[in-house]
């Protein structure tokens, strides 16, 4: 298991849409084990693997309390969505940045387990949050698009100016 380096709004590569996994094989299972590392690293409750640059469509997610429930989705597809609720969302790939987004409350998904099992599951609360936030990254989308183009934009100045601090 390795820990990978998260890519950083606006960097383009996370404009990236990510492919359909055609496999779930050992260097998929690879991926996986490396996002669970660098996720619980981060720490983050959600990683999508293409802010590790890998764009291929993996996501992981743990909501649960004690950071014990790991949860995998290979080409994860939204089936139902229900309800709405406003949460404040971070993101790993805009470290620092906290904006309310409004998101269904409750959703029904499909997807592959590590096994290239297909299952559906059901989630509400933070759970079906972080799970939308994560298929947005698959698709080349932040939260940071949900938000006005003048705090998106007094945003990306501000990532812009700690990345030329830290070089
Ligand atoms: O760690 C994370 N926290 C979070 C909080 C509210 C809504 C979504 C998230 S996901 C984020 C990790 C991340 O960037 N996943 O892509
Ligand atoms: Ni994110």
């Amino acid at each position: 298991m390795a820990i990978r380096p998260i890519l950083h709004f606006p960097d383009p590569k996370l404009r990236t849409a990510s492919i359909p996994v055609v496999e779930v094989d050992d260097n998929i299972r690879t991926l996986i084990d490396d996002m669970l590392e660098t996720m619980y690293e981060a720490p983050g409750i959600g990683l999508a693997a293409p802010q590790v640059a890998a764009f291929q469509r993996v996501i992981v997610v743990d909501t649960s309390e004690d950071r014990s429930t790991p949860l995998v989705l290979v080409n994860p597809e939204l089936l139902e969505c229900r309800g709405m609720e406003e949460m404040d969302e971070g993101c790993l790939s805009v470290p620092g940045i906290f904006e309310p987004v409004e998101r269904a409350e409750w959703i029904r998904v499909r997807a592959l387990d590590r096994n290239g099992q297909p299952f559906e599951m059901e989630a509400s609360g933070l759970e079906a949050v972080c799970i939308q936030h994560e298929i947005d990254h698959l698709d080349g989308k932040l939260f940071v698009d949900y938000l006005s183009d003048m705090k998106r934009n007094r945003i990306r100045k501000k990532m812009e100016k700690q990345r030329r601090q830290t070089l």
